[in-house]
């Protein structure tokens, strides 16, 4: 039996693209016998054993003596598990497991928390998250920390830090829930719009526009957020208003941070007042331009202008997560089972 292993490159899951690596002594025969056009062009396709088309794939030779190929696959984990297959048939054998995600080959420290990071980026919604997925993925982050921590032990004091951090890490992938609140014609959706960048909802100035709950995953400075927009507060006279306000309400329960916009004129949410926001709640002072002279406690923006709206994203996150946010250089769990 000749010396031919075979290992998918890319990591486990639903992908793009999938690469297949087949190297050793006699792979040029299993490609010559699973792949059609070989030595015509890059392009061809993997064929079964009766003949029929698994995929289309890219075949990429690499020069020299060693036989050495890799396929690229479109990114359904059956293609890629049928392509396996069939270079088995054909004599392959798997490669070893731990040489399975390309990135971890050949280095110490491959364990489960270096998969999880690496298994995560794909779902990364920010190039912060990418970098803080793979410094977590390293020797310097936390799956390098886990494994010095199992030979050398840890103090109580680096667990309460990273039980801390923890927080903040898995904002980093998991999205908070933002709801925009206030009055009808406070300026929801016209502040919806601006965050998310286009469109989305219908903005006017007919108060009780806005009925159903609208929601879209959006990138804050690197946090994914779930930004809510939905009825405004009022008791309303219509049964399909007075729905949307009950789904508002309920919205703002579940939400991790209400902003709640006080337009000119409004009055600012008191405890106990109707559509008073529960939970966590940051008010803020909308359509300053309208009256930029109004005196305001607090922070003002506007939509038109784009004041305060700097500001604004950065209250957002620190009401959620709190002054330390930047995990550059430092160690940090990122899933809820880390804890
Ligand atoms: N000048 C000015 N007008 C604004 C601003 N934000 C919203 N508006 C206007 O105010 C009106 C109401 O805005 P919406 O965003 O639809 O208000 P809403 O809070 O979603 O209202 P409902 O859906 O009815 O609850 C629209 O005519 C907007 O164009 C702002 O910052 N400045
Ligand atoms: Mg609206």
């Amino acid at each position: 039996m000749p010396d031919i292993t075979v290992e998918a490159l890319t990591g486990p899951g639903r992908a793009a693209l999938h690469a297949v690596l087949l190297c050793g002594k006699g792979s040029a025969s299993i490609i010559d016998q699973a792949f059609c056009g070989r030595g015509l062009s890059p392009h061809g396709t993997i064929i079964d054993a009766d003949g029929d088309v698994i995929d289309d794939a890219i075949l990429i030779e690499w020069p020299g003596e060693a036989e050495r190929f890799v396929l690229t696959l479109h990114g359904s984990p059956f293609i890629r598990d049928r392509v396996i297959e069939r270079l088995m048939q054909l004599g392959a054998a798997a490669a070893p497991s731990t040489a399975r995600l390309w990135p971890a080959r050949g280095q110490k420290c491959c364990n489960k928390v270096r998969e999880e990071a690496l298994l995560a980026l794909p779902t990364a919604l920010s190039h912060q998250a990418c970098a803080f997925l793979l410094e977590q993925a390293s020797e310097r982050g936390f799956s390098g920390w886990l494994a010095r921590s199992v030979e050398q032990g840890v103090v109580r004091q680096e667990l309460d830090e990273l039980l801390r951090l923890s927080d903040v890490g898995i904002g980093m992938l998991v999205a908070a829930r933002v709801v925009l609140a206030g009055e009808p014609n406070a300026g929801k959706s016209t502040l919806f719009n601006v965050l998310t960048g286009h469109q989305r909802v219908i903005t006017s100035h007919q108060p009780g526009t806005t009925r159903d709950l609208i929601e879209e995953e959006m990138c804050l400075l690197g946090f994914p957020i779930q930004l809510v927009d939905g009825a405004g507060l009022r008791s309303a006279a219509g049964e399909v208003e007075r729905e949307g306000v009950r789904r508002m309400e309920a919205a703002m329960e579940a939400a991790d941070l209400v902003v709640y916009l006080v337009p000119p004129g409004a009055v600012e949410p008191v405890a106990g007042m109707k559509g008073t926001p529960r939970g966590r709640t940051l008010v803020i002072h909308s359509r300053r331009d309208e009256d930029p002279g109004g005196e305001i406690a607090g922070l003002g923006i506007s939509s038109v202008t784009a004041e305060g709206l700097p500001q604004l994203q950065e209250r957002i996150l620190q009401e959620i997560y709190g002054d330390d946010r930047n995990l550059t250089g430092r160690v940090c769990p990122f899933l809820p089972g880390h804890r």
